[in-house]
This record gives C-alpha cells, sequence and structure tokens, in this order.
C-alpha cells in the first residue's frame, strides 16, 4: 500500500485503498451527510484498535478503565450515528463534521484532563465536548438550534462550549482556537491554578503560521499547554 507521505502527491487510488485497507466505505468517514454503513463493520475496526493493534497498551489498563474508555468511545459513534442520520432531514440548523475513527482520542483525553482542566477545539469538536464533559443533550439542542443549547443555539455544531466541565469553546476557522488555548495556559500559569489547557487541532493546522507562533510562545513561557494534533491524514 502507498505509504502517505505529506511531501508527495498520493498516486492515484490512493485513497481507495486506504479504504479499502481499513475497510471503511470512503464516503463514510468525512461525510457530514450520514454514513450508510452498518455498525458492525465499524465497530470491528474500533474493538480491533484497542484489543489487537494496541494490545501492548491495551493490556496495561485496568479492566474498568478499559470498559470506561470503551463506553465512552462507543457512546460517542452512536450519538454521531444519530446525527447523521437524522442530518438529511434537514432540520439541524448547522454543518456537521463527524469523527468516525477518532473517538479513542477525545475518550482518553478526556479522562486524563481534569474537570477543571481546560480545553478547546476546532470544526470536529462533538467527540472532544462529550469527552471532557459536556451536556450532550446541550450539544443536540446546539445543533438544532435551540435556545437551551450549549450556546444558545447561536453557534451550531462548530462553536461548541460549556465553560462548567472548562470546555472553552470550538470554532470553524482552522488553527484559530490554538493561541486561545494557549492564552488560556497563560493564565492558568499567572494564576498559579494548576490547570492544564488542552488544544485540539487537526494535522491541517499546522499548516498555519499561527500553530509555529503558538508554540513558540508555550515553549519559551513555558505553559501548561498540551498541544493535541489529531493526524487522521486529511485536510480538506
Ligand atoms: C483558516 C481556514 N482555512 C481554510 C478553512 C477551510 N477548512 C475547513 S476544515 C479544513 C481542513 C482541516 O483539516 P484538519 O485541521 O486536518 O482537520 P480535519 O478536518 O482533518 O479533522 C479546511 C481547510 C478554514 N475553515 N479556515
Ligand atoms: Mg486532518
Amino acid at each position: 500500500m502507498w505509504r502517505w507521505n505529506f511531501r508527495k502527491l498520493p498516486p492515484r487510488g490512493a485513497w481507495k485503498a486506504l479504504f479499502r485497507e481499513l475497510a471503511i466505505p470512503a464516503n463514510c468517514y468525512r461525510s457530514c451527510r450520514g454514513c450508510k454503513e452498518p455498525a458492525g463493520r465499524l465497530e470491528r475496526i474500533e474493538l480491533t484498535t484497542l484489543a489487537e493493534t494496541r494490545s501492548d497498551i491495551a493490556a496495561q489498563l485496568d479492566p474498568d478503565l478499559r470498559r470506561e474508555l470503551l463506553f465512552q468511545m462507543k457512546r460517542i459513534r452512536r450519538v454521531e450515528e444519530q446525527i447523521a442520520a437524522r442530518y438529511p432531514e434537514g432540520r439541524m440548523r448547522c454543518p456537521t463534521h463527524l469523527s468516525t475513527g477518532q473517538e479513542a482520542v477525545a475518550a482518553a483525553v478526556g479522562k486524563a484532563l481534569r474537570r477543571d482542566d481546560l480545553a478547546v477545539s476546532g470544526h470536529r469538536a462533538h467527540a472532544h465536548y462529550l469527552g471532557k464533559g459536556g451536556d450532550l443533550k446541550a450539544m443536540i439542542a446546539e445543533i438544532y438550534g435551540k435556545v437551551g443549547g450549549c450556546s444558545r443555539g447561536r453557534g451550531g455544531s462548530m462553536h461548541l462550549i460549556d465553560v462548567s466541565v472548562g470546555f472553552e469553546g470550538s470554532t470553524a476557522i482552522v488553527a484559530n482556537s490554538i493561541p486561545v488555548g494557549v492564552g488560556m495556559a497563560l493564565a492558568a500559569k499567572l494564576k498559579k491554578s494548576g490547570q492544564v489547557s488542552c488544544v485540539f487541532f487537526g494535522d491541517g493546522a499546522v499548516e498555519e503560521g499561527v500553530f509555529y507562533d503558538s508554540v513558540n510562545f508555550a515553549v519559551v513561557k513555558q505553559l501548561p499547554v498540551l498541544f493535541l494534533c489529531e493526524n487522521n491524514l486529511y485536510s480538506v
């Protein structure tokens, strides 16, 4: 199989080969409009990832923690499957971006962070919000543009916020939330609050200059910030 290399353009057919290898239909990963794939096939990937590919790591985890992480991953998957299934009804008031296959990141990081730690994210934020402890009903209400939504129905899927659990917001401008997260880390350091600021971003964000400014500043100031890049090999 073609080994992904960002310096070279992938040959024709490489995308298809990647999806075939992952046993995911090409329209499944990135579709805003819904995944028609039966859950069983996708679940196998999830379980394979946890139990076989990373068996070395999984074996070291406490069984209760493993169950908790798997529950969180499945919860995120189910929620997003429902969003995808209902999106064509046309009642959701915003575009949505799903994180099918990336649930483990949000589940594990959400578990590792303290409730009062801080997090910001980008356009693909459902999982991060839920992993950090955001209110599910408020998220769904937000996507439907309801006033009871976590951003009062004004932000939609890409602008989730729940300060009660330290989820300080998400924005759709690629890399935009990175300096915000670094600023929060600076505030935490100045206040000596002991909080960590987690910045979720995609691999596409490292093409933005502000990413380098932010990392440089964080290193110079020795800030308590976790830069979490989810490299899903896509930036479109
Ligand atoms: C500054 C900026 N440029 C372009 C876009 C259009 N855009 C939306 S999502 C996206 C790709 C982002 O890729 P990545 O950060 O890897 O996140 P992923 O979608 O893979 O989760 C782009 C270019 C944008 N929202 N903001
Ligand atoms: Mg990406």
